[in-house]
């Protein structure tokens, strides 16, 4: 089977898991993990922040954000596809307490005069805008890098009203590979930058959000507070301090996959895409002039040896990853043209 769900679904590498076994640990709540602080040390350095706090998940790292920078009541930016608001299972009002206000990006990303226009104005009626959180790259927008003028808009933006800016960066190394743009150049527009080491990188957990120092110290707090505390987590943190060392070049791999996966969708009847917007590792295409639901070409999909995710009725997810090999795409463009030109 060729899984092509999630690049959440990768396993740890033999190598990986040798480092894990010789992981030296401590207890982490205590701040005596010496690999966790190794990884959050690289981790902030990475970024170019102050510090940073292993999480984890990804969303607790953007919950986690959402909770610092605001108080309940607030309203928040985000776009309509984020994970932030769409796959988080409504913590942001469960755990924080405010609202959100979705703009509809183009592919997921926002400009700065469609940010500008929400901010509440300040007025008793209306819940302050405390938070900005942008997606880099974006998910639901097909692995969409934000071009860094863009960001830097919206930053000006959001400093002229002195409001936080969280980045979700859950593939931050996907769009640092493919736009050759430094982490730390996007990370320095954000109080607050998550990235993932659970996707593209490969490890089987974690998160980190990285930010100044006082910002972290709250935040460690706050982990606390949302059940986040770990203690023997180096053995975790060694995945991610492999995953930094010998899996981020490599994401150029599933970038290529990806664009090879778009063409090939491109050349079937009925399937919609753009291929030149298959910018990263993730692939959205839309089916609906097939005539068949989501559903039941996934279905058919699965019975012949491949699988995708939903995003819509009519349209689908592929997602390239360190576990599937080139030979692997080759088949998948194979099985694609099977069951959608068949
Ligand atoms: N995304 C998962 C699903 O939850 C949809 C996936 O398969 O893509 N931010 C972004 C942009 C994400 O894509 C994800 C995971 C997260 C945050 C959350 O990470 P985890 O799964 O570690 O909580």
């Amino acid at each position: 089977m060729i899984d092509l769900r999630s690049d959440t679904v990768t396993k740890p590498s033999p190598a990986m898991r040798e480092a894990m076994a010789k992981a030296e640990v401590g207890d982490d709540v205590f701040g005596e993990d010496p690999t966790v602080n190794r990884l959050q040390d690289t981790a902030a350095r990475l970024l170019g922040k102050e510090a940073a706090l292993f999480v984890p998940s990804g969303t607790m790292a953007n919950q986690l954000a959402v909770r610092l920078h605001t108080r309940p009541g607030d309203e928040i930016i985000v776009e309509a596809g984020a994970h932030v608001v769409r796959y988080e299972s409504g913590a942001a009002a469960g755990l924080s307490g405010v609202q959100t206000c979705w703009l509809q990006g183009v592919r997921g990303l926002l400009a700065a005069d469609q940010v500008d226009a929400a901010i509440r104005p300040p007025d008793y009626h209306n819940p302050p805008t405390t938070l900005i959180c942008l997606e880099n790259t974006h998910n639901r927008g097909g692995g969409t890098v934000y071009p860094l003028d863009q960001i830097k808009a919206i930053r000006k933006v959001a400093a002229a009203r002195g409001i936080a800016m969280h980045l979700d960066g859950a593939r931050l190394f996907n769009a640092v590979v493919a736009a050759g743009i430094p982490a730390a150049d996007y990370a320095r527009h954000f109080e607050t930058v998550s990235f993932c080491l659970s996707k593209g990188l490969g490890a089987p957990v974690g998160s980190l959000i990285c930010a100044d120092k006082e910002r972290i110290v709250k935040l460690r707090r706050l982990r606390k507070m949302f059940g986040g505390g770990m203690r023997q987590a180096g053995i975790l943190a060694a995945a991610g301090l492999y995953a930094l060392d010998h899996n981020i070049a490599r994401l150029a791999e599933d970038h290529a996959h990806a664009k090879r996966l778009a063409a090939a969708l491109a050349e079937l009847p009925g399937v919609r895409i753009d291929p030149a917007h298959a910018e990263t590792n993730i692939v959205v295409f839309d089916i609906g002039e097939t005539r068949r639901t989501a559903d039941e070409v996934l279905a058919a999909l699965k019975a012949a040896g491949l699988l995708l995710v939903p995003f819509s009725k009519t349209t689908l997810r592929a997602v390239t990853h360190l576990d599937v090999s080139s030979d692997q795409i080759e088949q998948a463009c194979a099985i694609l043209k099977k069951v959608l030109a068949g």
